[in-house]
């Protein structure tokens, strides 16, 4: 069988635009799929380089791997022979790291190493169908032009010490690591790997520092934001109304309920998937009578008046558990790397539930969400917003809350646990926009396709926080694949992808209808139901720091994989109809669809 030879172009390319940064501008688009810039100080500028990521997707047959032909199939043992065969490189350069079953697929997720020592930016991830056959592999292995020695010159203890000094943090005594980086200029640095926290911040580092020079030469930051645009107050309000939900978890999910890891039981918001706090985890909220959670929000009162700061928690705690028993039904396992403390023996790593600070004093107008790896709590972090008197709270609107969880849900899928594969700029804005459509799915009540509006209750303004609607108008919403030319910012890029999710759940909604019980049964029919099935799957098959173009192809692909492709035409006239199309690359529109569509 004959294989391209993806690999080396795509490394030629890499290596050919960095050595050509240094006379001209960085190609524009690489820049955005590439590189990571976070500016510390104004001494400290880190230049984050992700190797460009490839995607090869194989329809709905597959194709088969060098061991297809014998009887028994193990995963680990297809996949390096796989990867081995198609990148051309010796079978002790790949290092098995972890894999796991979907109902409908099998994934492996790898990584390059070198002596032993794993790359930490070049790994790849193959998807077998339940034929044994590949359905789709992505990769950004590299191939260095130097290595250096494998013999630290700094000790891990000095190296701790550089890194807090420059990222101004602590280490917070997640257990390090050596790994090789793979720079921009094709060269590999041998790195001591540390966490670095700043309390006071909220910043949340994975440090690369340089085992022989010294310095911070890469950062995994594990916390997205929300941002805001500051518009004029108006008078409208704008709460939907709360109402008094009896038993809303889902057992599949949560076989013990929210309240409970197996072991113990709380009657507090406190529980297997998630903690909602404020100040510190003991301060929580109590049930108001046994079996009830009923804290009715004085919408004239301060948000930080007892019954408000319990209204909070008790939402933010139930949104949160919806999204995980939603996302979970759908794909986010323990074995897919979710947020659980006791993952009842079904895989994963536990001990990682959700943390929900509600009203933290860290910030004002804005929340965020940090995902470390799988096995680390995410920390969501919600604030309270100044554009109203009294001041509203982030954890009262749902749409803040679910954006914020998922990208708990995107980093931890992406790549397989380790929340270092939606780094790069143009995957971080993909980031904010999954973010946002999962928000926008959570609030459908029917086949029809309203447009959506993010974030309008916390400022009080129908307009919301990002700059258009999402929309089937394109008047309305003009964002297409080449607005990324003139957009640099993650949640700017976010609204692009987002508008186009808009567009596919559209259409999806238009082939097939609605299902009113998609939140809890996965095997229902309707467009809203495929649209999530295909959202959660994509992110296990994209690559490590994906582009546009390769989400999109790794939506394609999870058709073909779940619905033997019905949706192909769909797909990719939602896709073309903002620019996406076949042709399209380097932020370059097209239109075109597949002959046939
Ligand atoms: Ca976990
Ligand atoms: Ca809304
Ligand atoms: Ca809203
Ligand atoms: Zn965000």
């Amino acid at each position: 069988m004959k294989f391209s030879n993806n690999f080396f172009r795509s490394v030629f390319l890499a290596i050919v635009c960095a050595t050509a940064a240094t006379a001209a501008p960085f190609l524009g688009s690489l820049k955005h799929t590439t590189l990571q810039v976070r500016e510390i100080s104004p001494d400290l500028v880190v230049e984050s380089f992700h190797p460009e990521s490839i995607l090869e997707t194989f329809g709905v047959n597959g194709v088969d791997h060098p061991l297809s032909a014998r009887g028994e199939f193990d995963l680990k043992d297809a996949t390096v022979s796989f990867v081995q065969s198609r990148l051309n490189v010796q079978p002790d350069s790949i290092a098995f790291r972890t894999g796991f079953s979907s109902d409908i697929t099998q994934h492996a997720f790898v990584r390059q190493q070198i002596n032993g020592i794993p790359i930490a930016n070049a790994v790849a991830n193959v998807a077998f169908n339940k034929d044994n056959k590949v359905v789709s592999f992505g990769s950004s292995f590299v191939k260095p032009s130097s290595i250096p020695s494998t013999v630290p010159s700094l000790s891990v203890d000095d190296a701790i010490a550089k890194a807090e000094s420059a990222l101004s943090g602590k280490f917070n005594e997640h257990p390090p690591t050596v790994e090789f980086v793979a720079k921009k200029d094709g060269s590999l640095a041998l790195t001591h790997v540390m966490q670095i926290q700043n309390d006071e911040t909220g910043a949340w580092f994975e440090a690369f520092v340089d085992a022989h020079s010294g310095d911070t030469i890469q950062l995994t930051d594990f916390v997205a934001k929300i941002t805001y645009r500051v518009l004029p107050i108006t008078k409208e309000t704008l709460v939907e109304g709360f109402e008094n939900l009896v038993d809303p978890q889902n057992t599949v999910a949560s076989p013990d309920g929210w309240h409970s890891d197996g072991t113990t039981t709380t009657t507090t918001t406190s529980g297997n998937n998630a903690i909602a706090f404020k100040g510190a985890q003991t301060n929580l909220t109590s049930e108001s009578s046994p079996g009830e959670f009923i804290f009715t929000q004085e919408e004239d009162q301060a948000p930080t008046v007892q019954v408000n700061i319990d209204a909070a928690r008790t939402n933010a705690f139930y949104v949160v558990n919806t999204i995980h028993d939603i996302s979970f039904v759908y794909g986010f396992t323990e074995a897919g790397f979710n947020f659980q403390n006791n993952n009842f023996g079904k895989g994963g790593v536990g001990n990682d539930r959700v943390t929900i600070s509600v009203q933290d004093k860290a910030g004002i107008d804005n929340a965020d969400f940090a995902t470390p790896p799988d096995g680390q709590s995410g920390r969501m972090r919600m604030f309270l917003w100044d554009h109203t008197n009294p001041m509203r709270d982030g954890a009262l609107e749902n749409d803040i809350v679910s954006h914020e969880n998922t990208h708990g849900i995107s980093n931890r899928m992406t790549g397989g646990g380790t929340g270092r594969c939606l780094q790069t700029t143009e995957a971080g804005g993909m980031g904010e926009g999954w973010s946002d459509a999962m928000a926008e799915w959570t609030e459908h009540k029917d086949a029809t396709i309203p447009d959506f509006v993010l974030g309008q209750y916390v400022i009080n303004d129908p307009a919301g926080i990002r700059s258009h609607p999402y929309s089937t108008s394109a008047t309305t919403n003009p964002l297409r694949y080449s607005s990324l030319k003139t957009l640099a910012e993650v949640h700017d890029i976010g609204e692009v992808w987002a508008n186009m999710l808009h567009n596919v759940y559209a259409g999806l909604v238009g082939a097939h209808g609605f299902s009113a019980t998609a939140h809890t049964d996965p095997t229902t029919t309707g467009g809203n139901t495929v649209f999530l099935h295909l959202f959660l799957d994509a992110f296990t098959l994209q690559p490590c720091n994906p582009t546009f173009l390769t989400a999109r192809n790794a939506w394609i692909q999870a058709d073909a994989n779940r619905f033997g492709g019905a949706n192909f035409c769909t797909l990719w006239t939602a896709f073309a109809s903002r620019g996406l199309g076949v042709n399209a690359a380097n932020h370059n529109d097209d239109s075109t669809v597949p002959a046939g569509c």
